[in-house]
């Protein structure tokens, strides 16, 4: 009896838990673009245009491996508008009573495929290293579920950067090495950029034809879109960027939207690499001399650190993680996110270069972005929603704990011991971005008084009952304690009056 086999656009590996299951000889393939994954948040353009270039070579490379490939173009008229209706219709095409699939990374998808008529078996999602319940046994118990000590499970399991039963280099954790600020230049070019081919070429008219009001670029299309090219990205950092990755982890400068960055997340998330690969070249250039060890450590704990623990918190938590909301803010996302005037400098630069690359490095994310709608106290449901629509490398599994748990703080604090939250002073001493503003990063308050700064006091003051007992934000309150009254006053009245004129849709 003939099978379906559902491929996703994130599920582009050929090592795929589907794909294994299958037998080649009597099972037909479905890949589709249907305008539900394409349209359940208004993803950048960049974005699309990524993952229909990706799952078409894919499709081809099927192909050609001797796969029996159905793929549903966005612009077929036959395609399905979802991707049951599309298993529905392939499965009435070739006769197929059952679909194999491998589980997707939303819970939207999985119910979706559970609900469909047609019966899916869904597979465990063998790309990650640590599984669900693996997870779960960790997880179990555990008064607070702190990365780090995830993290070093992971290095035993894998057995990544060891020495025997030690942490290569005495330590486990090098971070307090990975805050330099920005330096004056930057000697790595980038991450390799690809001239589009005419597979891309057809996928970025289709994009352009039907996207054109999603905000983003799509011009200057470079990214990698099939295995091969990613392999060579990967090829590409490790042996210019890795060197000052852990260095300048942190830093941000203006005109620079890399840095040291590996900038390959889209790829892993979508398949073309995979974290052990991607870990093991890592280590390598470690131990051949060519990197050194806090780079190798930052960049191997973000991904078998970070990348599976969040993964892991957001199977664990369950589908109405993405509701969460525990400090209560309700502010809707001020216009500036989408592109809106705002005489921010710093946010100036993150959104332009989101807009134009459909990439931001990660303190960009948190300090910057993230940093300032929980300042704002927007509705971390808009929020999360925002940062799901515009990067290339975005999927609920991994986007949702960063945002509403690490960056939001909206879980209550499973992710995060305590809020990301910042001054001014933060950015300007990891940044350049300062220098170009049109507010002072020294100025508390008064006219051009930096709003991150007025706001930071604001939200420390409006959540005191929540944090105040926390040991390491009491600092902070002493702080704002020992602030003259008559300054406090006037911190709260600007940061108030600054967030009226946010909800006016004024300039900030
Ligand atoms: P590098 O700085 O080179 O890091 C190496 C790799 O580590 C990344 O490619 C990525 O796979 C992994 N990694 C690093 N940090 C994290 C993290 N916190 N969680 C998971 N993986 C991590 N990452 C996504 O992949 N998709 C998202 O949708 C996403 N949304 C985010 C939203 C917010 C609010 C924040 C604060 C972070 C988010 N991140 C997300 C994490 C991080 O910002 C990106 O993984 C990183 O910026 C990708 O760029 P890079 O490949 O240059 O990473
Ligand atoms: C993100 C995305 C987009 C934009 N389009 C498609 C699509 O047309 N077909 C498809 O199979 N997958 C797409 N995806 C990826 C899915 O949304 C992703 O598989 C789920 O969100 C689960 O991670
Ligand atoms: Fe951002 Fe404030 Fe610096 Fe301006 S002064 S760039 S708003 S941190």
């Amino acid at each position: 009896m003939t099978r379906l086999v559902l491929i996703l656009g994130d599920q582009l590996s050929e090592g795929l838990s589907a794909l294994a299951a299958a037998d080649k000889a009597r099972d037909v393939v479905v890949m589709a673009e249907v305008a539900d994954e394409a349209g359940y948040v208004p993803h950048h353009p960049k974005k699309i245009a990524f993952l229909f270039s990706a799952m078409r070579k894919f499709a081809a490379w099927l192909r050609a491996a001797g796969w029996d490939v159905r793929y549903g173009r966005l612009d077929g008229p036959e395609t399905g508008n979802s991707i049951c209706a599309e298993l529905l219709r392939r499965a009435e095409e070739v006769g197929a009573t059952k679909v194999l699939a491998t589980e997707p990374g939303e819970w939207r998808l999985i119910e979706a495929l559970k609900a469909c008529p047609v019966p899916v078996t869904l597979l465990p999602d063998d790309r990650f290293l640590c599984s669900h319940a693996e997870f779960a046994t960790w997880a179990k118990g555990r008064k607070a579920l702190r990365m780090e000590y995830f993290y070093r499970e992971m290095r035993k399991t894998t057995g990544l950067l060891m020495d025997g039963e030690d942490p290569a280099g005495g330590q486990w954790n090098f971070d307090h090495d990975n805050r330099k600020p920005a330096p004056g230049a930057v000697d790595f070019n980038g991450p390799m950029r690809f001239e589009p081919d005419a597979v891309v070429r057809e996928v970025l008219d289709l994009v352009r034809d039907l996207f054109d009001g999603n905000f983003g670029e799509l011009d200057d299309f470079w990214f990698a879109t099939d295995r091969a090219q990613a392999r060579r990205t990967l090829s590409h950092w490790v042996t210019g960027g890795l060197p000052n990755f852990g260095d300048y982890q942190d830093a941000m400068l203006r005109g620079e939207r890399f840095l040291w960055h590996g900038v390959i997340s889209m790829y892993l998330n979508a398949g073309l690499l995979g974290p052990l690969e991607v870990c093991e070249a890592v280590e390598q250039a470690w131990r051949d001399g060519s990197a050194p060890l806090n780079a190798a450590e930052g960049f191997i704990r973000q991904v078998i650190g970070w990348r599976e623990y969040v993964r892991g918190i957001y199977f664990l938590e369950g589908p109405d993680y993405v509701t969460r909301n525990a400090l209560g803010h309700d502010r809707d996302l001020p216009w500036m996110y989408w592109g809106g005037e705002t005489r921010m400098r710093c946010m100036k630069e993150a959104v332009s270069q989101t807009r134009d690359e459909a990439y931001a490095h990660h303190i960009q994310r948190l300090m910057v972005t993230g940093n300032f709608a929980l300042l704002a106290g927007v509705a971390p449901r808009q929020v999360h929603e925002w940062y799901l629509a515009v990067y290339a490398d975005a999927y609920e599994w991994v986007e949702a704990p960063n945002t509403i748990g690490m960056s939001q703080f909206a879980d209550g604090g499973i992710i995060a011991s305590k809020p990301y939250v910042s001054s001014g002073n933060y950015i300007n001493k990891m940044s350049d971005y300062c220098k170009g503003c049109a507010y002072s990063v020294t100025s508390k308050t008064g006219e051009g008084a930096c709003p991150f700064n007025l706001l930071y006091w604001h939200f420390m003051n409006r959540h005191r009952g929540r944090f105040e007992g926390n040991p390491r934000m009491a600092q902070m309150y002493r702080t704002w304690d020992r602030m003259d009254a008559d300054k406090r006053e006037t911190v709260l009245t600007e940061a108030g009056d600054l967030l009226a004129r946010l909800d006016a849709g004024e300039v900030v």
